[in-house]
């Protein structure tokens, strides 16, 4: 079925991300302040009257930075919680080198109203002294650059920015399972959204296929493929069903593996990257319980070319920045109808002659996906 992508206005999106904080990382914060008195001697790689913490934004694009000895690319692609790993991109010296790297409290970022730095970004370091010895080489982000694309939601304290799970991906696997947890389909919808806002290609994976009736859960969700025609996986990763399935769509590609808690991100990761990669399979010694709740994303390589994200588990999300009238542009199963209601805008709600509800009732829209438009559109404010 043909699809209609639809952007809403610049004007719009700029307007919220004008008046809002760009500031998210309260505990980096406390870091920048014990260093600042050793910026403020040598804050030789940062403009000097560049933006502040609270930076004003309309500022920011116009900042430039003049190459220096000690400044170099990198990616983004672990979070310590205090800091960020990046791997060195330039390629003069040390490239692949990793660096455990603090934000300068004079950061520059072309990304407003949005997390500060998030796992995948593109930035701009200064590389700190070294003295005694050292696992990873110290450093400051100066600089983060504009996003090409990423998976991000409504940040949880509801203060207009956007929280950026992880940037510049080519795809996200919503990873669910058949049971232990049920896949949720409302939250499928929402990753479905989500995706399209953030230009990244979204799959959708069922995991734990071993603990469920399996054409139940597959003619369940026959719709996504046959209405939507998203990629649909299935597999148990327990059973190492499926995998052969997973691999091709992940080569050469940038993935990340987003789901709730528990139903088997890490676990696939890990077997994708094999054994000697491997990161949190500690099995917990007082709870007996699998693997480790991940709590940071986290970027690996994998052996045939491409990388796959591993992310913390979510248990909401909220559409970011979007109205009431725009969200039915966003259910391309309602495309074909929604240009034959008798009024516009139409909510397809309560409107008479709503040719949605019309072809809700004759059986063309699936239930759940116009349950899942009520959902979201409930929640939305505008
Ligand atoms: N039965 C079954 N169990 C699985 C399968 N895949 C993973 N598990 C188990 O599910 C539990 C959770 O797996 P994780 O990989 O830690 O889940 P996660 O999505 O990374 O969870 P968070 O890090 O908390 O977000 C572990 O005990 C795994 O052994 C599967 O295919 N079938
Ligand atoms: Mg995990
Ligand atoms: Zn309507």
């Amino acid at each position: 079925m043909a699809s209609k992508k639809y952007k809403p206005s610049q004007e719009t999106l700029s307007k919220s991300r004008r008046t809002a904080k760009s500031w998210s990382k309260g505990s980096s914060e406390k870091q920048f302040y014990a260093k600042k008195k050793q910026w403020d001697e040598e804050e030789d790689a940062v403009p000097n009257r560049a933006v502040s913490m609270s930076p004003r934004l309309k500022n920011i694009q116009q900042k430039t930075f003049l190459p220096s000895e000690n400044t170099f690319e990198g990616h983004v692609i672990d979070s310590t919680g205090r800091s960020f790993i990046v791997q060195r991109t330039s390629e003069e010296i040390n490239v692949g080198a990793l660096y455990d790297c603090v934000v300068s409290r004079s950061v520059v970022t072309e990304n407003p109203a949005s997390t500060l730095v998030a796992v995948g970004d593109h930035v701009l370091c200064r590389a700190e002294p070294v003295s005694g010895e050292i696992d990873l080489l110290p450093g400051v982000i100066i600089k983060i650059t504009e996003r090409r694309t990423k998976l991000a939601r409504e940040s949880a304290g509801n203060d207009g920015i956007e929280q950026v799970i992880v940037s510049n991906i080519d795809q996200v696997i919503i990873l669910m399972a058949a049971a232990d947890p049920f896949y949720n389909r409302r939250l499928i919808d929402r990753y479905l959204i989500a995706a399209e806002l953030g230009n990244v290609e979204p799959i959708i994976c069922i995991n734990k296929m071993d603990l469920m009736d399996e054409t139940f859960v597959r003619e369940d969700l026959a719709m996504y493929a046959e209405f939507l025609g998203i990629k649909t996986l299935f597999l148990s990763a327990e059973k190492k069903r499926g995998l052969e399935t997973l691999s091709p769509v992940l080569q050469g590609k940038t993935t990340v593996f987003s789901g709730p808690s528990g139903v088997g991100k890490s676990t696939l990761v890990n077997m994708l990257i094999g054994e000697e990669a491997q990161i949190t399979t500690e099995v917990s010694a007082k709870t007996q319980k699998g693997l480790h709740t991940t709590t940071f994303s986290k970027i690996f390589p994998l052996p045939e070319g491409g990388y796959i994200l591993d992310t913390p588990g979510i248990r909401e999300f909220g559409i970011w920045d979007m109205t009431k009238e725009d969200l039915a542009y966003y259910f391309h199963d309602f495309d074909e109808y929604r240009l034959e209601c008798r009024f516009t805008p139409c909510t397809h709600t309560h409107e008479p002659g709503c040719a949605v509800k019309g072809a809700l009732e004759e059986g063309w829209i699936d239930p759940e996906r116009y349950e899942s438009y009520l959902n979201i559109l409930e929640t939305l404010e505008r």
